[in-house]
């Protein structure tokens, strides 16, 4: 029996591309999107970053696709309903890089809390010249971090902020979080946002999170206190961001996610001195990206070879 064939869309390791091959035929390798679209008529799954756009037309083009194995652990890529309809199986690498979101957001939290892009500037452009520092930074120790989403990642950030010091509070769909997290408060969101000192997003994007940072939740947070998204532009409301940070209804953004990516290079957002902005580098560490790959590709040949993936967020197409 021939193989089923796959397409590869990201770069993957010799090795780990030699693996796959001994069930999986790759149709190409590499994140080309033209080579990517024309590939897709005639694949049976498809390896893709986790920012790769496949709404119901694009996934109509591909009459034969049995799953996606996007390299992440987001899929609003991912028209989930057209993908369910058509049976095709969509999975994600959760767990894997819950310990590096949560590192970068902790940095965040330091780089607030610490001036730390401010005072390198001033290293560089006024110390020599004698000129006056930034103001004191602050203390973590004693401050309040709202989690918004307390799932893998969220709770990965909750105990490296207990191990700083702050009192964590968070809003979820539960109230209880269980084991281990007992020292973490549950808030309803208005709550929550009057609260913390800094709110950290870390929810997946979908339609009751899309724009549920807007002008409303922006006016109820402190003036003293910071937003920091590394979870997906969409879930602020962009516009209403950028006017809340020129008139100081909340102290700054530290934002690793826009909406869109990447931004326009005239993104007003860029060039606010109160706003601090990564090229989505959550997930990008040499061990992580590893980890990913490696599930990402586990994931797409366990569909394609009728076992179970470790990761499926729509579980009731598998076996039809
Ligand atoms: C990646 C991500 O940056 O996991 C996710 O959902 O957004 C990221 O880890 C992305 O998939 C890289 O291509």
């Amino acid at each position: 029996m021939s193989k089923p064939l796959a397409i590869i869309a990201i770069d993957l390791p010799a090795g780990l591309l030699e693996d796959l091959r001994r069930s999986v035929t790759p149709l190409l390798t590499g994140p080309d999107p033209a080579a990517v679209h024309a590939a897709l008529p005639r694949a049976h799954g498809i390896l893709c970053s986790a920012l790769f756009p496949l709404p119901a037309e694009v996934l109509a083009q591909a009459p034969n696709l049995r799953v996606i194995a996007n390299f992440g652990v987001g899929y609003n890529n991912v028209d989930l309903e057209a993908a369910t309809a058509r049976g095709i199986a969509v999975c994600t690498t959760p767990g894997v890089l819950s310990g590096a979101v949560a590192d970068l957001t902790i940095g965040l939290i330091l780089a607030i809390a610490r001036r730390l892009f401010d005072n390198a500037r001033y290293a560089r452009e006024g110390w020599a010249r004698g000129l006056p520092p930034p103001p004191l930074g602050w203390d973590p120790a004693g401050k309040t971090l709202g989690i918004i989403g307390f799932g893998r990642i969220g709770r990965a950030v909750a105990l490296r902020a207990q191990a700083l010091g702050m009192e964590v509070c968070f809003t979820d769909r539960f109230e209880d979080a269980g084991e281990g997290f007992e020292r973490c408060r549950s808030l309803p969101l208005d709550a929550l946002l009057e609260t913390a000192d800094v709110v950290s997003l870390h929810v997946n994007l979908d339609d009751s999170s899309r724009g549920l940072i807007g002008a409303r939740e922006l006016a109820l947070m402190k003036p003293t206190a910071w937003l920091i998204n590394t979870s997906r532009g969409a879930v602020v409301d962009q516009a209403a961001l950028r006017e809340a940070l020129a008139a100081g209804t909340i102290a700054g953004a530290a934002l690793d996610v826009l909406d869109p990516e990447p931004p326009a290079p005239d993104e007003p957002l860029l060039a606010m001195e109160n706003v601090i902005v990564l090229p989505h580098i959550g997930s990008a560490t040499v061990e992580t990206r590893a980890a990913m790959r490696e599930m990402a590709v586990r994931n797409l040949v366990a569909v394609l070879t009728g076992r179970q993936p470790a990761a499926c967020v729509n579980p009731e197409v598998l076996g039809r």
